[in-house]
């Protein structure tokens, strides 16, 4: 119990080893973050959260360090979170990344770490929701996080932030290439970087033209031309995930899906939670499994399971409340 009480007085001094330490603590899904994060409940929230998608070599790394420049000369603490789902190492940023991001090593107020999933489905989206709850805490104002741009981190990332921005290049192929990622659907803004080089403008044209042949909807993307490379349209780009969140605010439908959010955490962890147990059980108990391997399906073997998990848990209470207590640690 001690390291969470240590780690939660290193929150409240500030100390930005205390929160290193304690994403690697979500990493390794460590049941000491719950205690953690109950120890820093008054000082929980949600920072905003902005994710940047597209494909490998957009410019997404040099559009978010200007971005964190442009909100350190707002005074706005950002932290910046690399979601690599392929990558089984954490505890750093890329190599490139790193070396370019090295110009604020020495101001308290950014916080660059890259998180890998270690093999676990569904994994990343926990430990990203854990490390940005950490971040809120420990006080940074804007959280964004960037994907690699493959595989299903596009998806999971747009699920967890409040405004997505898909960064794509001039070229043949883009438009296939969005419609087949459905990455139009997930974009909240979006930035055409590499504007230097040629076509650009067609490339803006394409997407307008196919935004346009969607569903009228309550927020129409912006469409920015940027050149981060040279620090271009940079602010352009923040205006419109300003604009965003001016919108989501407005609507109600932030609140909605904050809401929305917190409720499918709270249903995930009980899943998690029961399927373990679940699994437990029908490794324990031979006659329910023999039961099942006759059925050949899986029905009356699951209804079983559910009667003796409700058994257990409704009629006393005390020992659900030790029973709920144990939902963070088996994960
Ligand atoms: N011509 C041009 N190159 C750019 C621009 N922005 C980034 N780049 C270059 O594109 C390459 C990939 O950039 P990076 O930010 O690492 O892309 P990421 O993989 O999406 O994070 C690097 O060599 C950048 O210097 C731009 O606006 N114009
Ligand atoms: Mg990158």
């Amino acid at each position: 119990m001690g390291k969470e009480r240590d780690l939660a007085a290193e929150f409240r001094e500030g100390n930005i080893r205390g929160l290193a330490r304690a994403i690697t603590l979500v990493e390794k899904r460590d049941p000491a973050v719950r205690h953690l994060l109950e120890a820093l409940q008054d000082r929980v929230q949600r920072p905003y959260v902005v994710g940047f998608t597209g494909a490998p070599g957009t410019g997404k790394s040099t559009l978010v360090d200007c971005l964190v420049r442009l909100l350190r000369d707002r005074d706005q603490a950002v932290a910046v979170i690399a979601v690599d789902p392929n990558s089984p190492y954490s505890g750093g940023a890329i190599l490139g990344d790193r070396i370019r991001m090295q110009r604020h090593a020495l101001d308290s107020k950014v916080f660059i770490r890259s998180m890998g999933a270690r093999g676990h489905l569904g994994g990343l989206s926990v430990a990203t929701r854990e490390a940005i709850r950490l971040m809120g805490a420990f006080g940074f104002d804007v959280v964004i996080l960037e994907t690699v741009g493959v595989g299903q981190s596009e998806l999971e990332v747009a699920a967890i932030a409040d405004t997505t921005v898909v960064v794509l290049t001039p070229g043949l192929g883009d438009g296939v290439q969005m419609i087949k990622a459905g990455i139009m659907e997930i974009a909240d803004v979006f930035v055409v970087n590499k504007a230097d080089v040629p076509g650009s403008q067609k490339t803006i044209q394409e997407i307008r033209s196919m935004l346009s042949m969607g569903p009228r909807v309550a927020w129409r993307p912006p469409i920015v031309g940027a050149v981060a490379a040279r620090n271009e349209g940079v602010d352009e780009a923040w205006k419109a995930v300003e604009a965003h969140r001016a919108h989501l605010e407005a609507s109600g439908e932030g609140r909605q899906l904050s809401e929305a959010r917190l409720k499918d955490e709270a249903a995930d962890l009980v899943g998690e939670w029961a399927r373990s147990e679940a699994r437990a059980l029908l490794d324990q108990d031979a006659k329910l499994s023999e039961r099942l391997l006759h059925d050949r399906i899986p029905y009356a073997a699951a209804d079983e399971i559910l009667t003796r998990q409700r058994a257990e848990l409704i009629p006393e209470r005390a020992r659900s409340k030790k029973k709920a207590g144990r939902i963070m640690e088996s994960r």
